[in-house]
């Protein structure tokens, strides 16, 4: 059982409440077309997310999926980054030129996600190899998709990571749904926990809604990576209760299923855990709810207030540097002649 302190327990709350309450007014800003791009909701996955990335240290490297902010802020992201890169305005992270959480910070150890779904974790064994080539007890943890999951890049990730007993930790979210397939399609394992054994890795499932059930085992997770003893698989059941993104009005899902998962939401679930054992009082809650509110509207003001990216933002910060201004086209001059002639035979 996690011994998480008073305060640790209050943060934990806070970055729920943070997580849930940033999402809705993304989706409030996405309504009133404020967003660029899609707008992707980790609502009812929040404990996932936050409690995993709560165990990790300073030094460490984290790298999301796209149902994982809790963990961009729990990383130290503040919503205001948050909201100035979904709106793509002056100064985000990504001036502009991508959007979601599309953006590495190695100074806080964030490596982005990346599209094709499974490979990310073949590029963060790249650092967690670093890691202990030089030996520094760093750690890597990752979060992948129960479709991620059954990629070929996702298998060869796992494989890597299992055979070169590198300090990484995989958080498998099995959520019920990719997109609109169930999870029993894409695999035959009834316990996706003993998809662990064909690697060769220890693994623990846990109720991804239950705060501290997610934050114990991802401690001893992460505790084992440090130790030198290499990867953990973690399978987290949870439920994705939105659709995959706003686009998405979740018509195949079974209206019983959704209100047996809202029975099991996360930030309820705590909350009632926090009164119910006396750690918190209601005027406690109240004042980190507060608080949070607060923080957010100050940010959503802020990133209403921020420009758009002048144009010539597009061309900075890219890796063709100089060559990028110039505009580019069609390569007429390898035919200069063909508005005159027929092209060659
Ligand atoms: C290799 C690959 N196939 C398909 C897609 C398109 N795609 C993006 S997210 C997604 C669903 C992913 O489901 P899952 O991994 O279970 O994550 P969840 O959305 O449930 O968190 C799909 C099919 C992709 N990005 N990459
Ligand atoms: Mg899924």
């Amino acid at each position: 059982m996690a011994s998480l302190t008073r305060e640790e327990l209050r943060d934990l709350y806070r970055y729920l409440l943070l997580t849930r309450g940033l999402e809705e007014r993304l989706e409030r800003l996405f309504k009133q077309g404020q967003i660029v791009g899609g707008l992707y909701r980790s609502l009812g996955q929040e404990a996932t997310a936050v409690a995993s990335a709560f165990v990790l240290d300073d030094g460490d490297w984290l790298s999301p999926s796209i149902r994982d902010m809790g963990a961009l802020l729990v990383r130290g992201l503040h919503p205001r980054e948050v909201l100035l890169q979904y709106m793509a305005r002056e100064g985000s992270l990504c001036g502009g030129k991508d959007n979601t959480t599309h953006f590495t910070i190695p100074e806080l150890g964030l490596l982005g996600p990346i599209s094709p779904l499974g490979t990310q974790l073949c590029v963060l064994n790249g650092v967690a190899l670093a890691f202990r080539l030089r030996g520094e007890p760093r750690v890597c943890m990752t979060y992948q998709g129960d479709g991620a999951s059954r990629t070929g890049a996702s298998h060869e990730g796992l494989n890597f990571a299992a055979v070169q007993r590198l300090p990484v930790i995989v958080i498998l979210e099995h959520n019920r749904w990719a997109f609109a397939t169930r999870s029993e399609r894409e695999a035959a394992v009834e316990d996706w926990v003993d998809v662990a054994a064909a690697y060769g890795v220890p693994a623990a499932s846990v109720d991804g809604n239950d705060v501290l059930a997610v934050y114990d085992a991802a401690r001893e997770a992460v505790e084992r990576a440090r130790r030198g003893e290499g990867m953990t698989l973690i399978v987290a059941e949870t439920y994705r209760m939105i659709g995959h993104a706003q686009h998405d009005p979740q018509h195949y899902v079974p209206k019983e299923e959704l209100l047996e998962w809202r029975g099991r939401d996360p930030l309820a679930r705590f909350q009632s855990y926090l009164l119910e054992s006396g750690f918190e009082s209601r005027a406690a809650l109240a004042v980190v709810k507060e608080g949070v509110r607060r923080l957010l509207d100050t940010a959503v003001d802020d990133a209403l207030a921020a420009l758009m990216p002048e144009p010539e933002e597009a061309l900075a910060g890219t890796f063709a540097g100089d060559a990028a201004a110039v505009p580019w086209t069609r390569r007429t001059h390898v035919y200069p002649d063909l508005a005159h002639s027929a092209m060659p035979s």
